[in-house]
């Protein structure tokens, strides 16, 4: 009997360490794992799973960034490649980004929740004209109001107009503007021009962002500064107004 339990406990210690292992639940990162976790359903097209997967890293205190750019975001970029290799097409690249952006709706106030009283600026943001993507661009809003500015969020498909109309507006310290495709890109320079025109540049600095702008792109349309990412959209901000 006691040689049969004996042999039973082995076993089920057996298959357990086994799950364990297989499934990352010691030895790896539990962090990794939703990481993985959040750019397979994305991957997968499965915007429920997205959704509960944002639902648990908020359960978990997870950090809900690290959650966006390195596991929905990175999911989104394996979609954007099969996309331009012709592997996958828009309707599949629509579905995918659905599925980060319902998660979003569900990390986004974590994002902001420390919110600071005093106000550093006030930044008018945007996705420049003929241009829909906003995922990025929301992301860098939400950022940008977690850190303390009053942020007055524009949308996507902006034109250019209604950059300067807005900066008017509410005296913005800083517009700062998103593109995602090579082709709109160029409307960026069409607001610095604008800005320039309204009589506003002198005060009113200038932040871009996007996968295809650069560096060296903001130096050539004369704006202020360029971020690669969230974070780096915060920082470019903070130096931007500090001076
Ligand atoms: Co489109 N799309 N898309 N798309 N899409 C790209 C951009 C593309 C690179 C895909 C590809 O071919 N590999 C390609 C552009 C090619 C090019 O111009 N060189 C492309 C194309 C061609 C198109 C269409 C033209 C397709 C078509 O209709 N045939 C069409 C465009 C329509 C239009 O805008 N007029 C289109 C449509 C779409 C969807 C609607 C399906 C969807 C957008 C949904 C939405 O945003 N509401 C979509 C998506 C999801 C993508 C990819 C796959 C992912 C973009 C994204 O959201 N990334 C994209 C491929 C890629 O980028 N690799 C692609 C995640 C997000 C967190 O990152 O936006 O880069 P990102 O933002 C980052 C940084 O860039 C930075 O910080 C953010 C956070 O880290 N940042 C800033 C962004 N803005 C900033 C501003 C700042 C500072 C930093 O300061 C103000």
């Amino acid at each position: 009997m006691t040689c049969a339990r004996t042999i039973i406990g082995n076993y089920i210690k057996q298959s357990l360490d086994f799950l364990a292992w297989n499934e990352g639940w010691r030895g790896s990162d539990v962090s990794e794992d939703i990481l993985i976790r959040l750019k397979a359903a994305v991957v997968k097209y499965d915007v429920e799973q997205a959704v509960a997967l944002a639902k648990e890293v908020l359960a978990t205190g997870f950090d809900p960034l690290k959650a966006i750019e390195e596991g929905l975001g990175e999911g989104l970029r394996v979609i954007g490649e099969q996309f331009e290799a012709g592997e996958v097409f828009l309707p599949m690249l629509m579905i995918a980004a659905q599925a980060m952006k319902e998660s979003l709706v569900i990390l986004e106030p974590a994002l902001t929740k420390g919110t600071s009283r005093k106000v550093l600026g006030r930044v008018v943001i945007g996705t420049v004209e003929g241009d829909i993507h906003d995922i990025g661009k929301s992301i860098v809003a939400a950022m940008l109001t977690a850190n303390g500015f009053a942020v007055y969020d524009l949308g996507s498909d902006t034109p250019t107009a209604k950059f300067i109309e807005k900066a008017r507006e509410v005296d913005a310290d800083l517009v700062g503007m998103s593109a995602l495709l090579t082709t709109t890109m160029t409307k960026m320079a069409e607001v610095v021009d604008a800005l320039k025109q309204a009589g506003l540049r002198g005060k009113v600095k200038v932040l871009i962002g996007g996968a295809p702008v650069s560096k060296a792109w903001a130096e050539k349309i004369g704006a202020d500064a360029y971020a690669e990412d969230a974070i780096a959209a915060v920082d470019a901000a903070k130096k931007l107004l500090s001076k």
